[in-house]
């Protein structure tokens, strides 16, 4: 990506003293991970993310709704963080005020580079007991996240590597474990549909849009609340914004500069923009 309008952010990002970077699923789509807009595999394919993602599917069908937490949490442990991922690390690098703020559930920034983003919407790698809140243990045949050094003399695996990313075809219902302490079913730590935000993670995130002096978008269709509203407060505030996606969303109107391509690829051409001598990361 060249032209005009990356030199702007690029000049916007080199200007920058204060900025958040707010990321929706896009951001991890380049490594594999479906985002809401895409369609389901496998199994999941019959349901809406939007019902899954619910209390009342957790309360009707425990098993199908873990299994469905499961899937997505081996999916994600298969990703690799994309140049995306470590571009943004690179800008927290360059600037250390800056603030990462996602929807994302996966844990791709953390293994792209940045340490403690402010999680709007939880992690899949955070289960808890859906009655008493005791945190559970990860299941134990969770196969560590892709790229982890093989502990030494690990004979070499056979045959094809697996898909990146997707749920697997034989994925299924899963019966939730009981919680160590009350016995209660397992729940994943993430925000369902109808249920309020972490109100620490959102009173940071709102303070980091009150304070930026650049608020960039990466990846998200800007249609679920009340994280949409990050990137308005920014934008009332005199903050310019810059926006990475591949199509228009309703944040478009609020921005200084739409940069229309995959993340995966704008983002280092922007760091580059901003930092000629940069390592986009
Ligand atoms: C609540 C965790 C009340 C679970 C998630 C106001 C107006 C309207 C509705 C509401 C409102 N206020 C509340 C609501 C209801 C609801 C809501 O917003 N509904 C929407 C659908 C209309 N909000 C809630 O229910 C929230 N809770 O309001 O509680 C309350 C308050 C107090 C006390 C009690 C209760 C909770 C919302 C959180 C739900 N949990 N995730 C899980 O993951 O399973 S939301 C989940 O969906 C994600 O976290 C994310 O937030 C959202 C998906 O959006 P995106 O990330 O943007 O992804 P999407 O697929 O949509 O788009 C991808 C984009 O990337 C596209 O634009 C695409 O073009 C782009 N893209 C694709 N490839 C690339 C790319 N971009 C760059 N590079 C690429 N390569
Ligand atoms: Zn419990």
């Amino acid at each position: 990506m060249t032209g005009p309008e990356l030199a702007e952010a690029g000049r916007l990002l080199a200007a920058a003293r204060r900025p958040v970077v707010f990321t929706g699923a896009g951001m991890s789509a380049e490594s594999g991970v479906p985002t809401f807009r895409d369609a389901q595999t496998g199994l999941w394919q019959r349901y809406d993310p939007q019902e899954l993602a619910t209390p009342a599917a957790f309360r009707a069908d425990p098993a199908l709704v873990w299994g469905w937490y499961e899937a997505r949490r081996r999916g994600v442990r298969r990703a690799l963080p994309n140049p995306g991922h470590r571009a943004v690390a690179a800008i927290q690098a360059r600037l250390p005020a800056t603030v990462v703020i996602t929807q994302n559930v996966d844990d791709l920034h953390e293994r792209g580079g940045v340490p403690a983003p402010v999680r709007l919407h939880g992690s899949l790698f955070a289960p808890r007991c859906s009655a008493c809140a005791r945190p559970a243990p990860l299941p134990s045949d969770l196969p560590p996240p892709a790229g982890t050094p093989e502990p030494r003399g690990t004979p070499e695996p056979r045959g094809e590597p697996e898909p990146r990313g997707e749920p697997e075809p034989q994925d299924g219902p899963l019966t939730p474990p009981a919680c160590a302490g009350c016995g209660a079913p397992v729940r994943p730590g993430v925000v369902w549909f109808g249920e309020a935000l972490p109100s620490a993670a959102l009173d940071a995130a709102v303070e980091a849009a009150a304070g930026c002096d650049l608020l960039l978008t990466v990846g998200t269709s800007a249609l679920v609340h009340p994280a949409a509203e990050i990137p308005l407060v920014a934008a009332r505030l005199g903050a310019p914004v810059v926006q990475v996606n591949p199509v228009p969303t309703p944040l478009d109107a609020i921005c200084a500069v739409n940069l229309r391509g995959p993340a995966g690829e704008v983002l280092p051409a922007l760091v580059r923009a901003a930092w000629p001598d940069a390592d986009a990361g």
